[in-house]
């Protein structure tokens, strides 16, 4: 998935994209290089980050999911605004992607139970304003699971078909590195919330702050935020090797292609629960070429 961001004020790429056309060429060429879905979004979450007026983010994403989605590209839009979200719809998105996971507003799983279109529900304590104060938790991969587990029950009582839902940790929504990291790190728990048969999961690590922490200088500064996409690949490859159904990301290529490598990776190893070949011989799935 291929994010543009229709913001002045998004954290990894505020402003570069606000002009409809500048959006829309940026989203066709994230499809170019291998995206399967573009998102597009007309709020900044970023942590402290204040809410866009609804007319506003309206404005800003109107014409590029149109565009985009008259193209051709397979369009998700991130919003919490059922009215948004209807617009979008309306104009040709296929996809609804909702950071609050249905908890800004009751009424936006009621609309898209309506559509019958895939929703991602991501683990959500709160608005960016005041989220990182609820970064709070005792075990961190428990409380967010079970979190999540309630949101996606209350979408599903909301209309949602289960076959629809995608879920997502939503990493650096009321989050500190740490648990971030613990929840990559346990990630294909994240997909059986509450106890249910697993749901594919998303994840959106690109650029994000706690991948600057890791990667800061000797002196402390964090790594800046236009050089994390090596990171964020690796992030990727392991996200996709650990099961991942979707990574959302900035720069696409090279995630395509770690998405790509990580596929092939899995499809030669052994099942499960056959033997190691012994050393020295090759096994046999392994196709021809180098
Ligand atoms: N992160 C951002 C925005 N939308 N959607 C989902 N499903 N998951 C995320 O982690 C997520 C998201 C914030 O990142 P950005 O400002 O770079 O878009």
């Amino acid at each position: 998935m291929g994010v543009v961001n229709v913001t002045p004020d998004s954290f990894s790429d505020g402003g570069a994209w606000l002009e409809p056309a500048a959006a829309v060429s940026h989203g066709l060429r994230l499809a170019a290089e291998g995206a399967d879905i573009v998102d597009v979004g007309g709020e900044s979450t970023r942590p402290g980050a204040g809410r866009v007026g609804e007319a506003e983010e309206l404005r800003r994403i109107g014409p590029v999911v149109s565009e985009l989605a008259a193209a051709g590209v397979l369009v998700s839009v991130d919003t919490m605004r059922p009215a948004v979200a209807e617009f979008a719809l309306a104009s040709g998105a296929a996809l609804v992607n909702d950071i609050s996971g249905g908890l800004a507003d009751p009424a936006l799983p009621r609309l898209v139970a309506g559509a019958g279109v895939p929703y991602v529900v991501a683990h959500w304590r709160g608005f960016s304003s005041d989220m990182q104060d609820r970064a709070v938790y005792d075990d961190v991969v428990r409380e967010v699971r079970d979190e999540l587990g309630r949101q996606v029950d209350t979408v599903i009582a909301a209309g949602i078909d289960p076959s629809m839902i995608i879920v997502d940790p939503g990493i650096g929504f009321a989050k500190l590195a740490g648990h971030n990291w613990s929840l990559l790190g346990r990630l294909d728990e994240i997909g059986r919330p509450c106890g249910r048969a697993p749901f594919p999961v998303l994840i959106g690590a690109s650029r994000k702050s706690f991948l600057g922490r890791l990667l800061a200088d000797s002196d402390g500064a964090p790594r800046p935020v236009d050089e994390r996409d090596d990171a964020t690949v690796a992030v990727t490859a392991l996200a996709a090797a650990a099961g991942a159904w979707c990574v959302r990301v900035h720069a696409v290529r090279a995630n395509a292609d770690a998405v790509r490598v990580a596929a092939r990776w899995r499809d030669a190893a052994p099942p499960p629960s056959a033997p190691s070949p012994e050393p020295g011989r090759t096994a046999g799935r392994a196709g021809g070429q180098a």
